[in-house]
């Protein structure tokens, strides 16, 4: 869509001002996102626009129903805290007709938000320390959700981290083959089919009662947290489009693979891509301590299996959406999400000789 059409749906919106400039902002893989500027008399404002993706959230109503709910729950506890709450959740802005969200004659649903100034999403851990930041970030969240009514939520996507489930879609996507493109990844096809068992780690846990069910933001990657430019500190907890009841070792799971790699996600070099056991021990430190004591002992052992499962995961998402004609993932290149799956699978065969040595981080760290 053209920035004049963005400065038209940003009209829309009940932002301070006058829009004087949209760009597309971020490197999310999912909505369409822009950043708004506004002037008045009282100065220069800039808010967040997003389409949101259909594709993907189908049931863009209950989404936004969550959201709402979710993020006003955040802010009063946030606000009794004594904290920031403009700052430290997101703030939803709503339309001029005081809809929390627009549809437009598209069929295209729209929504706003604050734009969070003078803090930073990274799209690679550049300081160690924003990493550990986010950990405790991420553990502070589960915590304050902790009493949340979960079953008044909707779940936005159905199955999300189901892992065995996410291996029978891979699995119908390479019996159908419908881009021809199988036979390109022999191997990789391979790697996941000799892996089948890795796939129930988490969900026989969920199934027989040993782990407990919360309330979880199942997309902790990085660049879903923003650092505070001033005081370094993780202090907003973004892209909540997936809190939905989930294991806390999705949300650990998601971080390591994404945080504690030595390369980005769709690196190339695959000599490039592994995990890195500092930062993973600094990740766990900081979940641990922002967690508070909630996590329970069978949740603290399974911590690296959650690593290796998540990130095997999010491989079989990224090739089995190759397999399709990348239709889920935005891409930037041909063979994006192949150069995805590799980076997944190539940290998954890391972990997998790393386990003994990550359970022995966790026990370190424990109380
Ligand atoms: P996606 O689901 O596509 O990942 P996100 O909601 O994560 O979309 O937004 C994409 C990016 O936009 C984020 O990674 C972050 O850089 C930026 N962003 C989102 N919301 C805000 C906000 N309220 N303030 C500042 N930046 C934001
Ligand atoms: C997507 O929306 P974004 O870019 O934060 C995806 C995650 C994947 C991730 C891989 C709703 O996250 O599940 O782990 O890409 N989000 C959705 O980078 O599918
Ligand atoms: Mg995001």
């Amino acid at each position: 869509m053209d920035l004049q059409n963005i400065t038209r749906v940003a009209g829309l919106f009940s932002f301070d001002g006058e829009v004087t400039e949209a760009i597309p902002y971020g490197n999310g893989h999912i909505n369409d996102t822009y950043r708004i500027t506004c002037r008045s008399d009282e100065g220069v404002k800039r808010y967040i626009l997003q389409r949101m993706n259909r594709n993907v959230f189908n049931r863009p109503e209950e989404l936004m129903e969550n959201l709402c709910s979710v993020t006003e729950w955040l802010k009063k506890k946030i606000t009794e805290n004594g904290g920031d709450a403009q700052r430290e959740t997101l703030s939803l802005v709503p339309v001029r007709n005081g809809k929390p969200y627009l549809k437009d004659a598209g069929g295209e649903y729209w929504r706003a938000y604050l734009f969070i100034e003078n803090a930073t999403s990274y799209d690679l851990v550049e300081k160690d320390e924003d990493f550990y930041q986010s950990a405790v970030a991420f553990g502070r969240f589960q915590r304050l959700l902790a009493d949340y009514p979960a079953d008044t939520l909707h779940e936005t996507i159905p199955d999300f981290h189901n892992t065995p489930d996410r291996l029978a879609k891979f699995e119908a996507a390479l019996e159908a083959d419908m881009c021809g493109r199988a036979n390109k990844v022999q191997e990789e096809i391979y790697f996941i089919l000799e892996r089948r068992s890795l796939t129930h780690m988490l969900t026989d846990h969920l199934e027989n009662g040993t782990l407990p069910l919360r309330v979880t933001h199942n997309d902790t990657k990085l660049n879903n947290v923003m650092i505070d430019d001033q005081s370094g500190k993780a202090i907003c907890v973004i892209d909540l489009d997936t809190v939905m009841p989930g294991l806390s070792l999705y949300d650990f799971g998601d971080s390591i693979r994404f945080g504690a790699s030595t390369a980005a996600e769709d690196e190339q070099d695959l000599s490039k891509v592994s995990c890195s056991l500092h930062l993973f021990e600094l990740y766990a430190k900081g979940y641990i301590e922002g967690c508070a004591g909630a996590l329970t002992d069978a949740e603290l052992d399974l911590l690296p299996m959650g690593a290796i499962v998540m990130t095997f995961e999010c491989g079989i998402r990224f090739l089995t959406d190759y397999l399709e004609g990348d239709h889920y993932f935005k891409i930037h290149r041909e063979g994006h999400n192949l150069d995805r799956a590799r980076t997944q699978f190539r940290l998954v065969s890391d972990m997998e000789e790393k386990l003994p040595q990550m359970e022995k981080i966790v026990r370190r760290l424990l109380p």
